[in-house]
């Protein structure tokens, strides 16, 4: 079954406050978005939670705060970004993360149990001024572990992401516990925050849940500032019928998942009982593998006059230090993790969908 969420018109990745436009090479349409998402199959509904989500008008955030409102009820999920985010189905706030008061108070207006801190500068655009970019994801980060530490929060979910790995690490098939050597800020503020994580868990006992992101491709929203950002915009041009210029080369292969699979996999993990999440780091989460080249020939079956070219700029650099395929059989054998799309199968629904999209 499908049924359609509103969504905020804004191009402003809002969890940061920058414009996704800086990363733009094709007009990618953000301005019609008109998103779907499948209605969530088996997510319990725990009616007596309140979920409050940070960074809710982002790449992750517009579809998860409709798969948890699906699963845990419209008022039930509590979606809060830096600017106002429109036509929401339940309550949201504007909230900056940096702002410990703000934060916990927000956590007492709305008896918050769960907190999904999904605000970060990512890969690319943190590179741009890392200070300022570990000063926001660390600076978010310990406001969300400590007030969820003094408001006795149940559950937070932090999202790390491959780009804890660096040159040092097994290239493919990266393993679970492997050396963790970044080479970007974001890169390093995720590795800080995996640790800090499992402090907070090992000290306070604050049931703190992780996964290391794969680049995220969806339909329902676009991503902003990260290195696997190509894997979304080249679906809008080729539904435009237009040429894409790839910031990659065509023979890079990173780790990717799809939009559904990642949003299942982040619920599932949030509802695994506690005593199955050994790993209190994060967990490596894979969905798929490919480069730039693949991504180009599977669009090329459903769309055979499609065109790629190749422009490779700084993030060339960032995706080099990156694994081209990591191993997650630990959260498969802790907590039932498994993907359901395979490239081909993302191309078909990608193309589908969005064709919907810009039909409209
Ligand atoms: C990025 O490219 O920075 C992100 C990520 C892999 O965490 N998509």
């Amino acid at each position: 079954m499908i049924f359609k969420i509103r969504y905020p018109k804004s191009n402003i990745r809002s969890d940061i406050g920058f414009r996704i436009s800086d990363f733009e090479y094709c007009d990618t349409g953000y301005s019609l978005h008109s998103p779907y998402i499948r209605r969530s199959k088996s997510y319990p509904i725990m009616k007596q939670d309140k979920i409050l989500i940070i960074g809710a008008g982002g790449q992750i955030g517009t579809v998860l705060t409709a798969a948890l409102r699906d699963a845990f009820g419209e008022q039930h999920v509590i979606a809060s970004d830096l600017r106002p985010l429109e036509n929401q189905a339940g309550p949201s706030e504007v909230l900056n993360a940096l702002d410990a008061k703000a934060l916990a108070e927000l956590v007492k207006k709305h008896s918050i149990t769960q907190i999904y801190h999904l605000a970060a500068i990512l890969s690319a655009k943190g590179e741009a001024d890392p200070m300022k970019s570990w000063e926001i994801n660390m600076g978010s980060l310990f406001n969300v572990f400590e007030t969820a530490r003094n408001l006795s929060i149940q559950k937070v979910f932090y999202p790390s992401s491959i780009a804890v790995f660096g040159r040092e690490a097994a290239p493919r098939n990266t393993p679970q516990f492997e050396v963790l050597i970044p080479e970007t800020v974001y890169g390093i503020s995720k590795v800080a925050g995996e640790n800090w994580a499992n402090y907070y868990f090992r000290r306070y006992g604050l049931d703190v849940r992780s996964v290391r992101y794969p680049g995220i491709i969806g339909y329902q929203s676009m991503p902003g500032g990260g290195t696997t950002d190509y894997a979304v915009d080249i679906y809008h041009c080729a539904v435009k019928n237009q040429p894409f210029e790839c910031f990659l080369q065509e023979n890079t292969p990173l780790p990717m998942i799809y939009m559904d699979d990642a949003i299942r996999g982040t619920i599932e993990l949030m509802n695994a009982p506690a005593e199955q999440v050994k790993v209190r780091t994060s967990y490596n989460l894979a969905g798929m593998t490919f480069t730039p080249k693949e991504i180009a020939e599977s669009i090329k079956k459903e769309i055979p006059e499609f065109q790629i070219s190749y422009k490779p700029d700084f993030r060339q650099a960032i995706a080099d230090s990156w694994p081209g395929s990591i191993d997650d059989s630990t959260a498969r054998a802790d907590w039932g993790w498994k993907p359901a799309y395979d490239l081909d199968g993302m191309t078909r629904d990608m193309l589908l969908q969005l064709k919907k999209q810009y039909l409209k």
